[in-house]
């Protein structure tokens, strides 16, 4: 299992720290990344050192929390995220979690989950933060999914309390979790999109009754298109192809967009597709492949590549990381205390608050 917690940790990092770059393009051409990752690969290329953003940031403050902690704290995650984001506030944070940090440090956390529900005209943020940095959720409670879902959800609602934000984050949770009890090379991608289905059609008809407010006006809102269940539907359909579809058609049916919905499934269909060649891409190693796969759908690059990245390490495990790339990317030693101290916390969990 460590092999798998700092697989996981680490193709989160590298992710976010090569994906980062091309955050906010529409798309980026395969060939051109076949190049950019065989420079990335040649020992004797001096590149620019690629920092990581607030995908890391986050992760780092759910992972010391937790295990710090041994368990889930409200109040203790919430000053841990506005320290580290007024120590380095241009870590590339969301444009709006500025006012919940604004909040948080205000009150001096007082109610850890007041400033979020105050966000968007008191809708809650339904943006991908709280997905892009819940893999040591899933590791911490790698044998008990109740307790994963709980965690992942309140550790949303400190700075995304939307439905959709949170239940993003339990989305990209379960995937995580998912992909740690698959045995090595034992993956069987439908009974893993099956599984996640069934799991998600379950939350969202227990949360059908929290009444989600419709932003007048925004017809492009998340919630007038469809569900998680649905989107992991999608995905599934596109496996069934030969090969993945046009970016056009991902970017339609499934998205590319600094939204819960638009990104986690995207995230997960990135894992899937990777554990085959995909036509285009260059690469034998599976990680690598993930991640370049999601970085060539252009968009939220960073957190795609990173929640597809900690879901394929949390599967391939430390061995697979591919050692030439992760000498680009900050922070690797940091990260990898982190998974060592959540591997040694995950036998000891407690829910508080
Ligand atoms: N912020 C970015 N990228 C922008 C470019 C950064 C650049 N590289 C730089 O350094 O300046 N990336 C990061 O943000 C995403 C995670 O965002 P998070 O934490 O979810 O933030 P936020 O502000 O809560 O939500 C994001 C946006 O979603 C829209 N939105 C959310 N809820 C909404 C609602 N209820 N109604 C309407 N819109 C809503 C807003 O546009 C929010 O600003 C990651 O990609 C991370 O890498
Ligand atoms: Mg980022
Ligand atoms: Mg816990
Ligand atoms: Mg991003």
């Amino acid at each position: 299992m460590l092999s798998r917690f700092r697989g996981s940790m680490l193709g989160s990092l590298m992710g976010d720290c090569l994906g980062s770059p091309f955050e906010g393009e529409a798309s980026i051409g395969k060939v051109f990344l076949n190049n950019y990752f065989s420079q990335l690969g040649d020992p004797k290329k001096r590149l620019p050192f690629k920092p990581y953003t607030d995908d890391t940031a986050m992760t780092k403050s759910v992972a010391l929390s937790l295990t710090e902690l041994k368990g889930f704290n409200g109040q203790d995650m919430a000053k841990r995220f506005t320290k580290e984001y007024f120590a380095e506030p241009k870590r590339g944070y969301g444009s709006a979690v500025h006012d919940v940090f604004m909040g948080l440090r205000n009150s001096n956390c007082e109610d850890p989950y007041r400033p979020a529900q105050r966000q968007f005209q008191g809708m809650g943020s339904y943006g991908n933060g709280a997905a892009m940095r819940v893999a040591p959720v899933a590791l911490m409670n790698y044998n008990d999914e109740a307790r994963a879902i709980d965690v992942a959800t309140m550790q949303s609602k400190i700075t995304h309390s939307h439905k959709l934000g949170c239940q993003g984050a339990v989305l990209q949770c379960l995937a995580v979790r998912a992909a740690l009890h698959v045995q090595p090379n034992g993956l069987n991608i439908v009974k893993f999109t099956d599984d996640l289905i069934s799991t998600m059609r379950n939350i969202e008809k227990k949360d059908a009754d929290v009444v989600v407010e419709v932003e007048g006006g925004d017809s492009d809102a998340p919630w007038n298109t469809t569900s998680y269940a649905r989107r992991l539907e999608t995905v599934k359909k596109f496996l069934e192809q030969p090969e993945p579809p046009p970016n056009e058609e991902i970017h339609g049916l499934l998205g590319v967009h600094v939204s819960a919905l638009r990104s986690v499934p995207t995230a997960i269909y990135c894992f899937l597709v990777s554990q085959n060649p995909i036509p285009g891409i260059e690469c034998d190693n599976k990680l690598q492949r993930c991640i370049q796969f999601a970085i060539s759908l252009g968009g939220d690059t960073d957190t795609i590549a990173a929640m597809a990245g900690a879901i394929s390490g949390a599967y391939l495990g430390e061995d697979q990381v591919p050692k030439e790339l992760l000498r680009h990317c900050e922070a690797v030693k940091d990260v990898l205390s982190w998974a060592d101290k959540l591997h040694d916390a995950s036998s000891t969990v407690q829910f508080s608050n």
